[in-house]
């Protein structure tokens, strides 16, 4: 089993995450993870927290000389911004605790700020939107990368791309190269494979800059070079495209997921929808005539790149804020605003692609278990030799 927590707020000392259960001997390199932490705050449209923070992962636990040792890893991610939050966020409470405190009483909506102050019972939603923030998504990313290094052993990728913001629509498919080329950018824009796309996708978000707004849009997470049987059609629960779903939707500002066509597909006659099957006797391989179906078929891979995307609503905190009300007097309100981010898409990309990835390494180590790299590799490869001579 794969496990993993993390804890931490946004405006805290740091972001902290615990990944159990990765095999023994799996090499580790730090400069790997903080590349993916990197990608994560890029992007055209970011806010003012990027400007502060530069992230870099400590690992404090599981890793020796560069390799997982079985236990579990533990990761931190420091806050910059701590240093200006060290008054309003103490740990213990002092006497001036109370006059500091940045209550944020005027909840956006959209945000977890009125129903976690509800349900927490708080005044006001500041300790709800401390977790709620997607500065959380730091520590999915760098276990995520750790996620990544497993599955690189076994020769399988995950990567993204941006296919949609606001209206602006990709209008083709893009390749394997071309996503890792884009993986490889020192300068990320807007996280689409076409120049023509990108631009028009600026245009929206600058649109939105203008007017005060934000937009959201579609991101594309593929798994390249998953074996067939990942997953399986026994049971709701061990289904990967569910297991998918949940990792995505459980992403900040994610409202909805899709497995391969799967709206084009509920649109369409099922002649055009399924992929056909065909077999190459020489390379005695069985191959398909399209991957709509996004490389799962019966909850388990199929050999085929899995492709799962990311329906991004607009982030709520908005410079013109909407309609609201206040906490304490009840009385119409503004929604409050500190600063924010415009567009997040390419970045929730690469969260997403922590995700997939964290999901892939769980049904991964379900279905080739060990506890050593030597004793996963080889049972991967028995069951790769299996494959190929069914
Ligand atoms: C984020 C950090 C946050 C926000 C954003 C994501 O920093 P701050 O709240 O200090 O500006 O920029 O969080 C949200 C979109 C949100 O709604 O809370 C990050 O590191 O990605």
């Amino acid at each position: 089993m794969l496990r993993f927590e993390t804890a931490g707020e946004s405006h805290g000392e740091c972001l902290v995450a615990t990944l159990t259960g990765l095999p023994a001997g799996l090499p580790i390199s730090l400069e790997a993870i903080n590349r993916e932490l990197w990608r994560r705050q890029q992007g055209y449209g970011r806010g003012g927290r990027m400007k502060i923070e530069t992230d870099r992962a400590e690992i404090v636990a599981g890793v020796r000389h560069s390799q997982t040792i079985g236990s579990p890893v533990a990761v931190i991610i420091r806050n910059k911004d701590w240093q200006n939050w060290t008054q309003v966020l103490p740990v213990e409470a002092a006497e001036d605790s109370a006059a500091h405190h940045k209550a944020v009483s005027r909840p956006r909506p959209g945000h977890a700020d009125l129903a976690g102050a509800i349900k927490y019972n708080f005044p006001d939603a500041r300790y709800i939107l401390e977790r709620a923030s997607a500065r959380e998504t730091t520590a999915r990313v760098a276990i995520g990368a750790l996620a990544k290094a497993l599955l690189a052993e076994l020769g399988i990728r995950v990567l993204s791309h941006v296919i949609a913001v606001g209206s602006v629509h990709l209008e083709r498919c893009a390749s394997w190269d071309e996503l890792v080329a884009l993986s490889e950018k020192d300068d990320v824009l807007l996280g689409c494979v076409d120049a023509e796309t990108e631009q028009r996708m600026k245009a929206v978000v600058d649109e939105a800059y203008r007017t005060g707004d934000t937009v959201g849009g579609i991101f594309e997470v593929v798994a390249h070079g998953a074996p067939a049987g990942l997953g399986s059609h026994i049971t709701w629960d061990s289904r990967l495209d569910g297991r998918l779903a949940q990792a995505i939707v459980s992403m900040q500002a994610v409202k909805g997921v899709e497995v391969g066509f799967a709206a084009e597909g509920s649109a369409s006659f099922g002649s055009k929808v399924q992929d056909t099957i065909h077999y190459n006797r020489e390379e005695r391989q069985f191959h398909r005539g399209a991957n709509r179906a996004g490389g799962l078929e019966g909850g388990m891979t199929n050999g085929q790149d899995v492709v799962v995307r990311g329906l991004l609503k607009p982030i709520s905190t908005l410079r013109r804020p909407l309609e609201s009300v206040d906490l304490e007097t009840r009385e119409p309100a503004l929604a409050a605003y500190e600063r924010s981010d415009v567009a997040v898409v390419p970045a929730a990309g690469v969260i997403g692609e922590a995700m997939v990835a964290l999901v892939l390494a769980q049904a991964c180590i379900e279905k080739f278990g060990g506890d050593s790299m030597l004793e996963m590799r080889r049972n991967y490869e028995g069951y790769l030799e299996q494959v190929k001579n069914f």
